[in-house]
């Protein structure tokens, strides 16, 4: 008898203890955070993890009554692999909402389970156009590669060059910025004499490089995936082509920040388009570059590790307004139309499309404080994916 009351007692004790803390402060809600943390694409998994991480450090882990846990895997950039981490978070792990996809196949390869586990899958980097078709339950606080290089064909026609060549690497992305780089610049009068692809892995531009000076066009419109700019920098200049009088013009994921520096002199005068650069001026992006470098060891922020910072902005604004509720479809709803002030600038989700409406400044590589920057210079405001606009 005294033993029974006695275990009641303490099993009273413990419940008390139990509900002096607030029940939803207690639980975890698990972040599947999947990206090339190794292979030819790791500077884009350590940006994005960086960034992620950055923006709980600044803003703390817990929103809605719920603590945010990031579980970073590492898919080495093989879409096999994505697919089955994702399924292994979702599964066995709990997982409630995926981000990444470094690369488009690696998104691509989310989208199945995303759709059959409704689990929300925020992409921070890939940026081909379809990726938010291949599921209702993706997102994406990259951008699209027909966002950001149809204003490249709009600075290019309007400033005096007619003929250019365009190298892409030759898969999603590439063929989007051919495509929309050149529909706009054809359309203002421009002309495209030749359009090469390359291949995604170990390009090698150097025959590519002596055709475009034998053709002598006014200018070179590029594409190619963070990371890759580096080696095509370096040929660029070797084959002389800034002394032939070609000018090189590219998305912004050519001159990517985390590597500019390193390219030295030859990247000078370069001319992009992009949604951010580490020398945005704004009160937002000097409070994230300021924890970003400190928490880094003074690594330069690039767009990727915004992409991964506003996956976790968006988290918690959609969270805060579903007051912690994580399923999917409530989740989802949360993310159509929300908005917020980003590092790069305001940015919104497109209710109908769940792309983000972003500006896309052109910018110019220069020398700031004896360091490369991609120093902005003029603004296309509020842009939409054109590539759904287009279908719509
Ligand atoms: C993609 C687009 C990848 C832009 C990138 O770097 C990039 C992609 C890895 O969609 O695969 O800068």
């Amino acid at each position: 008898m005294l033993k029974r009351r006695t275990l009641l007692a303490a099993a009273g004790v413990a419940l008390g203890a139990l509900a002096a803390v607030p029940a939803a402060a207690q639980e975890t809600v698990k972040v599947g955070l999947i990206l090339p943390m190794t292979g030819p694409f790791a500077s884009t998994g350590r940006q994005v993890s960086a960034g992620a991480k950055t923006f709980l450090e600044m803003k703390g882990d817990t929103v809605a009554g719920k603590k945010i846990e990031l579980i970073i895997r590492d898919d080495a950039g093989v879409a096999d692999q994505t697919r089955r981490i994702a399924q292994e978070l979702v599964v066995n792990e709990g997982v409630k909402l995926l981000a990444g996809g470094g690369l488009t196949p690696l998104a691509m390869a989310v989208a199945p389970v995303a759709t059959q586990a409704k689990v929300p899958m925020i992409v921070t980097s890939a940026g081909t156009a379809s990726i938010t078709k291949a599921s209702p339950f993706i997102t994406r606080t990259s951008g699209t590669l027909p966002q950001y290089s149809l204003p490249v064909g709009t600075w290019a026609a309007e400033n005096g060059i007619k003929k250019v060549v365009t190298l892409v690497s030759d898969y999603g992305p590439g063929i989007d910025a051919e495509k929309w780089f050149s529909k706009e610049f054809k359309g203002k009068g421009g002309e495209i004499i030749e359009a090469v692809r390359v291949p995604l892995a170990n390009p090698d531009f150097a025959p590519f490089l002596q055709r475009v000076r034998d053709a002598k066009p006014d200018a070179v419109f590029v594409f190619l995936p963070s990371g890759a700019g580096a080696l095509f920098m370096k040929q660029f200049a070797d084959r002389g082509l800034p002394e032939a009088g070609v000018k090189l013009i590219a998305t912004g994921d050519v001159t990517d920040d985390d590597i500019l520096n390193s390219m030295g002199k030859p990247a000078l005068g370069t001319i992009t388009g992009h949604f951010y650069a580490t020398a945005h001026d704004s009160p937002e992006n000097k409070a994230y570059v300021e924890a970003f470098t400190k928490a880094n060891d003074n690594m330069r922020p690039n767009f990727m590790s915004v992409g991964g910072y506003d996956s976790m902005a968006l988290i918690y604004a959609a969270l805060e307004k579903t007051n912690g509720d994580v399923s999917g479809p409530a989740f989802m709803e949360a993310v159509k139309g929300m908005s917020w002030t980003s590092p790069r600038g305001p940015v919104s989700i497109d209710p109908e499309t769940r792309d983000i409406i972003q500006n896309i400044y052109m910018r110019e590589v220069k020398e700031l404080d004896g360091e490369l920057h991609n120093v902005e210079f003029a603004t296309f405001k509020d842009l939409k994916d054109p590539e759904k606009a287009e279908a719509n």
